[in-house]
Formats: structure tokens, sequence, C-alpha cells
């Protein structure tokens, strides 16, 4: 009896590190090589991280800051720390964005070349701690047991992308924070932000002060029907009706984001959609199309003569000044400007643009929408910058220098990297997001048709159709959430995970490497952490109903 009241005693006294579960690696997207080992590093109060210079200490203490909270204790990052029992070293033979993460029982060690790769070899770190370690409520006097491990990683795909729409429904500058949040946890780079669209204008834009006064609101619908039968179905507003649903970011909340994207290693494509798809920027500014007014924002579905006149010179000074301060905001190379599903009802009368059409010698309406997006395509290089587009921009002749972003399927993608042009593989089937991803008795409310997890999983990037010399324009691949039926964050999360796993998964790790057994297996991990942060997320996948 003396030796088990001692035993309960002791016991009692020091906190077990519950957290040292047994040894697996779940890490999502699956490393190039792993190779597990026996046993644990132990990381607590007195773990001291060694860094060897300014730019790597930016980043250490960036990331054991943001863990802080989560480890429940602070860790000391320090350059040239030589008794530090995790160190990052150099080593210039990495790829940029590679790392090399090596755990054993005494110490961890990172090495990458350059910013990028300590960054990620950081967020596989972060995925070896148990799942409890994401929990929103912080343990206290804890020791978290890492699984020794080698790993050596490095992406297949440069452009590893998600979407989203902010126009169909608007959320707002600390959501989009967390977007970028758990995208750069799954290793993401590329945030293509959907910013203007029929249902909502939402970038501030100091020349045209009216986009965001009346392009961003819309007559709120309060609906909690958000079936996409229900957006399709919408009336339209009608006059007197006042417009109160919307948002906008202003330039600051932009130079906000783009900053915190910086840190997590993201770079941000903006879209602003044209010539199709610009309801809220005619109903502010109707001069620049050529229907007949009145315009209205529209408040969901079907929307007829919502297009630019690609005939009238104050179109191409119209969006030459809201490019020219987009380009300002954002610091990167690509401009999106959308291009599809351009309906060209209002151009087919108008005497403007027949009187084009024959002073230019262009055959039909394609040619007329492509003489627009090569217009804009010269003002975006002329800024040093490059256009991406729906792959609609291929039809009537491609803009010289455009990078297609292929949707309608993998054909337009194809098409656009045997002609020697740049793409990102998104085909709806595969990467969309707001697509049903279980059988329609599991889902809540949701529409349009389904993209399985398991299909977005073994979508091909690199389709067989192409040579190893087409297919080096293939830069990666993106999946994209479309907000018609999408008003809350607890939907936005349940439509991206876990497919947005699949679709990392698809950018970051090779063809040959990825195995469907083993990813779901690893997914159970992520749902763990999932259910630890409170994130909803889609068990309709497996068909269990929720
Ligand atoms: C097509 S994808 C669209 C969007 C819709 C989406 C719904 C694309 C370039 N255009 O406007 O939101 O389908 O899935």
């Amino acid at each position: 009896l003396i030796f088990l009241s001692f035993f309960i005693i002791s016991s009692c006294k020091k906190e077990v590190p519950k957290t040292l579960l047994k040894g697996k690696v779940s890490i999502i997207p699956l490393p190039k090589a792993q190779n597990l080992g026996e046993g644990f590093f132990i990381l607590n109060e007195d773990s001291q991280v060694s860094v060897e210079n300014e730019s790597q200490l930016k980043i250490a203490s960036h990331f054991f800051e943001l863990i802080e909270e989560s480890l429940g204790f602070s860790t000391e990052v320090k350059i040239q720390n030589t008794g530090a029992n995790i160190q990052f070293f150099t080593d210039a033979s990495l790829p940029k964005e590679g790392y090399q993460l090596i755990v054993s029982q005494e110490k961890i060690i990172l090495k990458a070349s350059q910013e990028q790769g300590f960054f990620y070899g950081l967020q596989t770190l972060k995925q070896l701690f148990p799942p409890s370690f994401h929990n929103i409520n912080a343990p206290e006097n804890i020791e978290w047991g890492i699984p020794v491990v080698t790993i050596n990683d490095e992406p297949e795909f440069k452009w590893r992308g998600y979407m989203l729409d902010v126009s169909r429904h608007f959320f707002d500058k600390e959501k989009i924070k967390e977007v970028l949040d758990f995208m750069s946890e799954l290793k993401l780079n590329r945030f293509h932000w959907h910013l203007a669209d029929d249902q909502g204008w939402r970038i501030e834009i100091k020349k045209f002060p009216k986009l965001t006064e009346v392009g961003a609101w819309r007559v709120d619908y309060n609906t909690t029907d958000e079936t996409v039968s229900n957006w399709w179905g919408r009336p339209k507003q009608k006059p007197g009706e006042k417009a109160t649903y919307g948002g906008f970011y202003t330039q600051e909340d932009i130079k906000e984001i783009v900053a915190y994207a910086k840190q997590l290693q993201i770079e941000i494509i903006p879209e602003i959609d044209m010539p199709g798809h610009s309801m809220a920027a005619i109903t502010a500014y109707p001069e620049i199309s050529c229907a007949k007014q009145p315009f209205y924002v529209a408040t969901g579905g079907i929307v007829n003569n919502n297009t630019y006149c690609p005939a009238k010179e104050k179109t191409y000074q119209f969006i030459e000044g809201v490019l020219t301060e987009v380009m300002d905001l954002f610091p990167y190379k690509y401009i999106h400007i959308g291009g599809d599903e351009c309906n060209k009802d209002a151009w087919k009368n108008d005497l403007n643009c027949k009187q084009l059409m024959k002073d230019e010698n262009l055959a039909n309406m394609h040619e007329l929408q492509s003489y627009f997006i090569k217009r804009v395509e010269k003002n975006i290089n002329a800024h040093g910058k490059n256009m991406i587009g729906w792959d609609e921009i291929l039809e009537g002749g491609l803009a010289p220098n455009a990078t297609v972003m292929s949707w309608r399927g993998e054909k337009g993608g194809i098409a656009a990297a045997k002609q020697g042009h740049d793409v990102v593989m998104t085909p709806f089937k595969y990467c969309y997001l707001d697509l049903k991803q279980g059988d329609d008795d599991l889902e809540p409310n949701l529409g349009y048709s389904h993209s399985f997890l398991k299909d977005t999983y073994n979508y091909k990037v690199i389709s067989d159709s192409l040579t190893i010399d087409d297919a080096k324009h293939i830069l990666g691949v993106q999946g994209n959430l479309w907000t018609e039926s999408i008003s809350d964050w607890s939907k936005l999360t349940y439509m991206t995970f876990p497919r947005l796993y699949a679709v990392a998964e698809n950018g970051w790790t090779s063809q040959k490497l990825q195995n469907w057994d083993n990813f779901i297996e690893r997914l159970l991990y992520q749902f763990k952490k999932l259910e630890a942060q409170e994130t909803r997320y889609a068990t309709s996948a497996f068909n269990v109903k929720i």
C-alpha cells in the first residue's frame, strides 16, 4: 500500500506529457522523402532556437510567436546560439522552396537555401505535433513529443493556389487572413482573390469612387436558404429598393493583407473580371457599357448585359485607371482579368461595336472579345506585369503573352500549353470546391454538380496528352471556391475541407508518390486537428451524414 500511494503521489506531481502519442507522421501534402525513427524529441519551455541571420530570425520568431499559445510557453529565438537544441542552417544546394528537417531525440535541425524553404520546414514541423496541439484552449505545463524523423522535401509545382470569390458573398479582411493561414499550413503559395463580379465590386479605387459607393452594395436577400437554386431564382432589384448587403476592402486593408501574405510566403493574384461579369462596375459607371440602363448590382443568378463596351475609348481609360491602382497595390507578377462567360448580346446590335469590327477587320464576336483582351494585356505588360485569364481568352486568338487558367476542363489548358503559353490547371470537375462533395441526401443546402474528394485527389495535373516540353508550361494547380451558396465562414470551411488537402497534395507531391489509401489515413490527423480548432469540415466525402 505504501508503495502504491507513493506511486500515485509521484505520478501526480509530474505532469505526464499526455501528448506523447505513438510515433506516426501524417503530413499533408506528403513530403518527397521521409524516414521515421525511434522515439521523440521533447519540446518544452527549455527549448531554444538558433538561427544564422536576420532573415531566418524573422521567419523563426514569427513562427514561434504564432504557436506560443498552442505550445503553452514561449521559445527563445537567437542568432548563433550554439547551445540551442533547435538549429537552422543554410544549405545552398537545396531548391528555393525545399528543405531538410532532421528530428533526433536530442535536436531538431532545419536546413534550407531560402526563406521559403525555412518557412515550409516549419509548417511541416507544426504537423509533427499531436492533434491536441491545435486546440484553441492552450494546455499548461506540457511537453510536446515530436517523433524522430528525417524529411527531405520540395514541391512539384510552383503555383499551388486557392481562389476565393468575395463578390457573391463578402468576407472581411480578418477572414481573408484566416484563409491565408490555412493556405500556408498546406504550403499553398498563390491566393487568387476574385474581387469584382456582377454581384459586388470589392476593392477601393480612388479614381472611381462610385465603384465601392455604388458597386459594393446590393439588395439584401437575407435568406437562410442558400441553395444554388435560390441564388439563381432571385428577383432583380426594383427601383427604389435599398441596396444594403455588401462591403469592400479599402486600399489600407489591401496593403495590410499583402503584408500579412508576405510573411506566409503567399503571392496574391487580384482578379478584376472583364469584359463580362461586370454588372457591379457598370451600375456605378453606366457610360462604359453599350447596353440600356438602368443597371442594378445583381442580387443573384442570371445577369444579362453585364459587359463593358469594347468599342468605347472611355472603357479603356476606365480599365487603365482601375488596373493602375490594382497593380500598385499588389507587388506581384500577375493580374487576372477574368475573361470568362462574356455574354455578348449587348455588343451585337451596338453601332460602335459594328464600326470597330469593320475598322479592325474582326470577323465575329470572339475576335471582338480578343481585341478587347489584347488591348488590356498591352496595358498590363507596359507596367511590367503579366496577364492571366480564364480559358475563354483562347477564343478569337490568345493575347501574345497571356497565361491561361483552364477551368471548363483540361482542353483549354492543353491547347494553351501547346501554343507555348503558361497555364494553371483548375478544371471544375476536380478543382471546384463549390460543387457538392457527397451524395445529395448527405449535403446541406448546396448546388451544382459533384466533385468528390477521390476525384479531386486522383486528378493528374499533367495530362497524358502533353509532351515533356508542353508540360513545362503547366505552372501548377488551384482549388476554386465560388461563393454563390456560401455566405458564412463555417460553410466556407465546410466546402474547402477536406478537398483543399487533395489540391495541395496535387500541387506539392509528385504523382508517383500519391496514394489514395495513404492519403485517407493521413487525413484522419487533419480531421482531429480541424476538430481541435473547431473548424467545420465535410464528412459527406465519406458518405457520413453530419
Ligand atoms: C463559372 S469559373 C464561373 C463563375 C461561377 C462558377 C460556379 C468561371 C471562370 N466562371 O462565375 O461562380 O462557374 O461554379
